[in-house]
């Protein structure tokens, strides 16, 4: 295991490699006990470096069994080899040459899932961002192209499947129970997007047909038994392809296209050249065990993965300070497909609402950095929400000010100038400012600049003329990255009383506006509409056109009628849940100091009327009747949190909401419900979220967990199983019934990893106190396994992200243990206990005492010798 030797990585430092490697041949022999592995690289000098450097190559844990310069054995002191680094020296001064390497490794025993390892019987390979040192020793940075051929051996019974990047070239039997596969990679690609997997796995196999004719194979690989589970993302896959080529002109480059489910995977899934590698939970679904919140992760990282093809691997990043190159461009590139696969809006306020749930507590605290990063300790650390949801916002924000027209034109310089390239940011950039004729030299600053800036609008209206005043802040903690005012587009919309966008022109000399959207560039601005006949209703940062804190003091009557009426369906959300969050934010407050504060009848009027507004989708009305959860609260409250207030808060809110509303809810939730099998179409998977959503404020009224109890026996699909389960085991956990359901859950899909992890899950988050307790039950459990990624993850994530109440408890017990768990978890794998440590991150919101025992635990952590880079970099950067 790497321990910390505390070196900062700075893109300052950045200079290109003095050698070039042309052409990379790999042997892998992989055994039952060990793999050994043969690495035949093709170099050359780069031009005008010093002829006698030596060619020094990472490694990491390796064990070297020989060199050989050409067919020349080399031995020391031509070359000095460490677990960590193979230095070679004495070679040629110019032409190319090659340097044969070959290593040892124990794939079984590889439990950080970085580099090659064994999940189930299946080898498999990470390595984005440096796992290719963990196979061998290597220039391992991605602006080290090369084309690789891939030789791979094996005994046939365990491994009949053999894959790895590319065209497969040559297969055959090689006596003895052996046999070989061989695979041709021809476009030249940096080490992180190597890959291999070989087992004994089914297929589901397809054919897409490109714009330009290519019939290229598609298959899916899972375990034995599996692969008609892959039936959704075998579609979601047909039509990622087929979107790429319609909205950004991009086919599919290879005549094959495979994609491999596992079990063990450290990430969500990994983008390796015409060989997807995928935790099995963004492949595997069927109604019976998958939620359609499952089936909506799955279309999207399919998609994520696939769009990769040209964002990060035809044009990928010159070092990994570059990574919202590739990584925030196809999140914006994915939720682009998803919104037009589905509804616009519902996939705007699921991305925002995202957005504010994960990347405004990182850049709001201690872990808080740029979107292009300029140091760090440990790469993984930086995959992050802000280099990719906030990395997305950014491109989406650039799409904002060039227009559609533009922003095309600008995506297609990238690709023509960029293809086969290593690239930055400013690369990026310059195709835009081209294309589109300007200067993005300001807007440049958001990728630079940490911090959430705060927009705060002011409005006035007399004698039919609309003043809004605009000021942009970035003052709040912006971790020294500087605090220069930016380019922040505002789109809006004044609304006439009627609910109609009304078209008014500003008076010149004011911020600069373009149709709907105000450019702001300047500290603050004044922009005039005149010749007004009545008062507007203004509607500000629609589509939530800039990742900004908004401070608008409007007045409540106004935002309750956006909340009805506002013609963009995003901005009657955010009308709504904004009223809300502030009610609960006053009254979480109110409540820390002992006093209380009422729910005002009209905000949950305004709930209580969306949910039976028949102009909005269903899916709207879900998300507009679901309260902001706990940690959304403390996030609203921001300092001096008492996360029993905010809970108590929450209740008090929730049971007057469901008191009020009990009637309407009850008439909508007994609407007839769709008839017929199954859909996972948007439109059925709205019709679900509704009624599941109107569960909870029943249950509630009622105070009885019957409603719960009948959706749970009523349900043929996981999505509502799920529902009702969750809310049997959150909300009357102690009841017979309760424990009943949860036992008849658990038979029924012991067999399944995935289901059981829901089983996990759900239990770890329910909002008590003594969920510590039964977390630590739950990691006694037979079926819990640490080692496993997925399931670490469903009940110390589960505890510490997904149990505010749980994790902050008053006396420090939630802190300890899942500070307990980190250390045991690293052991093993430090980047997933990495991860889950960014739990962490807000423990300064909390009020003193909690904060005080939240440090002590960090502290323990920190003095700890034996920490990986991966737990340390985190710990340091909480407590800093
Ligand atoms: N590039 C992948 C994310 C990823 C990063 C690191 C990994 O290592 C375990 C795995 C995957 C993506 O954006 O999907
Ligand atoms: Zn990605």
């Amino acid at each position: 295991m790497r321990n910390d030797d505390g070196q900062v990585i700075r893109l300052e430092d950045y200079r290109p490699t003095d050698f070039a490697v042309h052409h990379v041949d790999l042997v892998f022999r992989l055994g039952s006990e060990t793999t050994e592995i043969e690495a035949r690289l093709t170099l050359e000098r780069r031009a005008g470096t010093d002829p006698a450097a030596p060619l020094v190559l990472d490694g990491d844990d390796l064990t070297l069994t020989g060199v050989w310069l050409g067919d020349e054995a080399l031995a020391p002191p031509r070359f000095d080899a460490t677990p960590d680094r193979l230095t070679l020296r004495e070679l040629p001064a110019a032409g190319r040459f090659q340097v044969t390497i070959a290593t040892r490794l124990d794939p079984a025993g590889n439990t950080q899932l970085m580099g090659l390892y064994r999940s189930g019987g299946v080898w498999c390979t990470q390595c984005e961002a440096e796992g290719f040192r963990r196979i061998t020793y290597f220039l391992d940075r991605p602006d080290v192209l090369a084309t690789y051929r891939v030789r791979v051996e094996a005994d046939r019974a365990a491994a009949p499947v053999l894959l790895s990047n590319g065209n497969p070239q040559d297969a055959g039997d090689l006596g003895g129970g052996r046999h070989f596969a061989v695979w041709d990679d021809p476009h030249p690609k940096p080490s992180y997007l190597f890959a291999l997997v070989a087992g004994d796995l089914d297929v589901l196999t397809d054919r897409f047909v490109t714009a330009s004719g290519r019939d290229v194979a598609l298959a899916i690989y899972t375990e034995t038994g599996l692969s008609a589970r892959a039936a959704y993302a075998m579609d979601a896959l047909k039509r990622s392809m087929r979107w790429d080529e319609a909205r950004f002109g991009r086919e599919y480059d290879l005549d094959i296209f495979n994609i491999v489910a596992i079990s063990d995977f450290n990430m969500g899934a990994m983008e390796n050249k015409g060989l997807n590698v995928f935790n099995h939970k963004y492949v595997l679904l069927d109604p019976d065990t998958a939620t359609d919140g499952d089936y909506a992760g799955v279309e999207t990282v399919i998609a994520h993965e696939y769009f990769h093809n040209w964002t990060g691997n035809r044009i990928t990043c010159r070092d990994w300070f570059q990574l919202c190159l590739k990584e925030g461009l196809t999140v914006y590139r994915d939720q682009e497909f998803s919104a037009d696969e589905r509804s616009a809006a519902v996939k705007r306020i699921a991305s925002v609402h995202g957005l504010k749930a994960q990347q405004f507590p990182e850049d709001q605290g201690p872990l808080q950095h740029p979107v292009r990063p300029t140091r760090y300790r440990e790469i993984n650390n930086f995959y992050t929400a802000t280099v990719y949801e906030k990395g997305a916002e950014l491109v989406r924000m650039i799409a904002t000010i060039l227009g559609a027209e533009r922003f095309r034109a600008g995506m297609d310089l990238y690709f023509a100038r960029h293809d086969g390239d290593a690239a930055t940011m400013e690369d990026f950039l310059a195709c835009f400012e081209e294309a589109g004729g300007i200067d993005l030299s300001q807007f440049a600053l958001w990728y630079h600049q940490a911090g959430t800036p705060t927009l705060t609008v002011r409005e006035r209206f007399e004698d039919g003329r609309l003043t809004l005043g605009l000021e942009q802040d970035l003052q709040r903690g912006a971790a020294g990255t500087g605090t220069q005012p930016m380019h922040i587009p505002v789109r809006f919309g004044l609304v006439s009383e009627g609910g109609a966008d009304l078209v008014a022109e500003p008076a010149a000399g004011g911020a600069e506006i373009d149709g709907d959207v105000i450019h702001l560039t300047t500290p603050s601005a004044e922009i005039v509409f005149e010749g007004l006949a009545e008062r507007p209703l203004v509607s500000v940062l629609r589509g939530f056109s800039a990742p900004v804190t908004l401070r608008f003091e409007q007045r409540q009557e106004d935002r309750l009628r956006l909340a009805r009426l506002d013609p963009d369906a995003f901005s009657r959300w955010r009308a709504l849940t904004d009223l809300v969050g502030e009610h609960l934010r006053n009254a979480s407050i109110a409540r820390a100091a002992g006093e209380s504060a009422a729910f005002d009848a009209r905000i949950v009027d305004a709930i209580i009327a969306s949910a039976e507004d028949e102009r909005l989708e269903p899916a709207l009305r879900a998300q507009m009747i679901a309260m902001p959860g706990e940690a959304e609260i403390a996030r609203l409250v921001g300092q001096n949190v008492d996360p029993e207030a905010v809970h108590e808060a929450r209740e008090a809110a929730l049971t007057t909401l469901a008191r009020r509303g009990e009637a309407t809810f009850a008439r909508v939730h007994e609407a007839p419900a769709a008839t017929g099998p199954f859909s996972p179409d948007a439109a059925a998977v709205g019709r679900r979220a509704l009624r599941n959503a109107l569960l909870l404020p029943l249950s509630i009224a009622s105070g009885s967990p019957d409603l719960a109890h009948a959706a749970f026996a009523a349900s043929d699909n996981m999505t509502d199983r799920l529902a009702a389960l969750t809310l049997l085991a959150h909300r009357f956990a102690t009841e017979a019934r309760t424990r009943s359901a949860l036992d008849a859950f658990f038979e029924r899909y012991e067999r399944d990893a995935l289901v059981i992890d829901k089983w996990f899950t759900l239990q770890a988050t329910a909002p008590v106190p003594e969920a510590v307790e039964a977390a630590e039950r739950l990691i006694g459990h037979p079926l819990f396994q640490l080692a496993n990624p997925n399931r670490a993850r469903a009940v110390i994530g589960g505890l510490a992200t997904g149990n505010q109440r749980a994790f902050n408890r008053a006396d420090g017990a939630g802190y300890r243990w899942v500070a307990d768990q980190l250390v045991a978890l690293d052991r093993l794998n430090p980047q997933t206990a990495a991860r889950l440590a960014t739990a962490f991150r807000s423990w300064r919101s909390f009020e003193p005492r909690r904060q005080s025992l939240a440090m002590e635990a960090l502290r323990s952590l920190a003095a700890r010798p034996d920490l990986s880079r991966d737990l340390a970099d985190i710990v340091e950067r909480t407590l800093a």
